[in-house]
């Protein structure tokens, strides 16, 4: 895990391989985001509404948080960092302000916790998203599924919300989808790796599937030209319509908990190229 972003970059439950995927050609520097395990989205998702010059899902993943306590209960570990106005890089994009706090417990279970306080006078208003890349040992025998029935947006197709589908998330080319009111848990089904993910979220009306597929990892420099093979990000967070309001004073907590298990047989169809 990296103070920088408050970045969890890697969570291997014992008897497990590796959760979440990091990209060989991520950064690692003060002005980048990491490339890979679970960047925070905040305070807005995707580009800032009017401000195109401001960084790509917010500031909290490029700035700098502080570890506040860490405790070590001889089954889990929990760790809590914390991101204020006053740290934050690039904060005057967004002036107000506020408090983050991040909990993040790690054991044979992954859980994550953003509580926000909006310590200014006024209302405010933000996104989130908890962006998380997990392993997969290849997206063409993969799905996501939770999110059937559910409408989303297709950012690559358009403005209006798209009816939801009967079917799990499969991938065969370029996915990048907001689903909309939303609370369902969701599960990654990885067959080639015999392992399921099951994800699941409270105080999150929204959840983002994404996989760049082969022009968009090729665009990408942080990025390996083969490694979408390798990668989905299922976010649990609140875009668009889920936009959180607080009132001054007040707090809002999105959660998420990661839990690995074998899958029972159920091989999906293999998406060909
Ligand atoms: O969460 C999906 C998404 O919003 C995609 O549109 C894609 O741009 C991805 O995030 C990565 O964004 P980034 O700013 O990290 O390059």
């Amino acid at each position: 895990m990296y103070l920088h972003g408050a970045t969890v970059a890697r969570w291997t439950p014992s008897g497990c391989d590796q959760v979440l995927w990091v990209s060989s050609a991520s950064r690692f520097t003060p002005d980048a985001a990491i490339r890979g395990g679970v960047p925070i989205c905040f305070p807005w998702f995707g580009a800032q509404v009017g401000h195109p010059e401001s960084p790509s899902h917010g500031f909290a993943r490029l700035s700098p948080w502080s570890l506040v306590a860490a405790e070590d209960d001889g089954q889990d570990v929990t760790v809590s960092l914390r991101l204020t106005d006053e740290d934050a890089t690039g904060a005057s994009a967004w002036p107000h302000r506020f408090e983050a706090v991040y909990t993040v417990v790690v054991g044979s279970r992954l859980s994550l916790a953003l509580q926000v306080t909006n310590l200014s006078d006024e209302t405010v208003s933000f996104e989130e998203a908890l962006h998380t890349y997990f392993d997969v040992r290849d997206i063409r025998a993969a799905e996501v599924s939770g999110l059937e029935g559910t409408a989303f947006y297709d950012r690559l197709s358009g403005p209006g919300p798209v009816p939801g589908e009967p079917d799990p998330v499969r991938f065969g080319s370029e996915t990048d989808r907001i689903y909309l009111g939303t609370r369902a848990s969701t599960m990654v089904r990885d067959a080639d790796a015999g392992r399921c993910v099951a994800i699941s979220k409270d105080g999150s009306d929204a959840t983002v599937v994404w996989n760049p597929w082969v022009d968009k990892a090729k665009a990408m420099d942080d990025f390996g030209d083969d490694e979408w093979k390798r990668m989905v990000c299922v976010e649990v967070g609140n875009i668009r319509e889920a936009t959180i309001h607080l009132a001054p004073g007040g707090s809002h907590t999105m959660m998420t908990t990661f839990e690995v298990s074998p899958t029972t047989g159920l091989e999906p169809g293999r998406t060909t190229l």
